[in-house]
């Protein structure tokens, strides 16, 4: 009986190791989960709200000309640049408007004010 009661408990552990971590700040589609299996080194993965939350896009080559069609147009306030390279984000489509550089690896809990919400396009710079 005590040996079930902890095995028992000791798979209420596992599953609670397992699926905490990758619940969303907020809820958001499952499609749009940044979860490990998105969320990774290589990759630039952006967000909807600060944090990291809400809806996320994950791109292994990061450059867009035109987010009108992500869903996340002038929506987007933190990110995480997971590769390599210096990014540039955009204010407009098509690499125009204000730029809003960051460098390889860093990563914005909270974009400045004056981009938040207003990226419309990013590129390698
Ligand atoms: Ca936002």
């Amino acid at each position: 009986m005590t040996r079930f009661r902890r095995i028992g408990l000791t798979l209420a552990a596992v599953a609670a190791l397992t699926f905490t971590p990758v619940l969303p700040a907020q809820a958001a589609p499952t499609a749009y989960q940044c979860d490990a299996g998105r969320d990774k080194d290589g990759v630039l993965v952006v967000f909807r709200d600060r944090d990291y939350g809400g809806e996320c896009r994950a791109w292994s080559d990061p450059r867009y000309g035109d987010l009108a069609w992500t869903g996340m147009n002038d929506d987007i306030s933190s990110l995480k640049n997971r590769t390599p390279y210096t990014l540039c984000f955009y204010s407009e489509a098509n690499n125009q408007g204000a730029v809003f550089q960051i460098h390889a690896w860093e990563w914005w809990y909270n974009i400045p004010s004056w981009i938040d919400n207003q990226i419309s396009s990013f590129d390698y710079c």
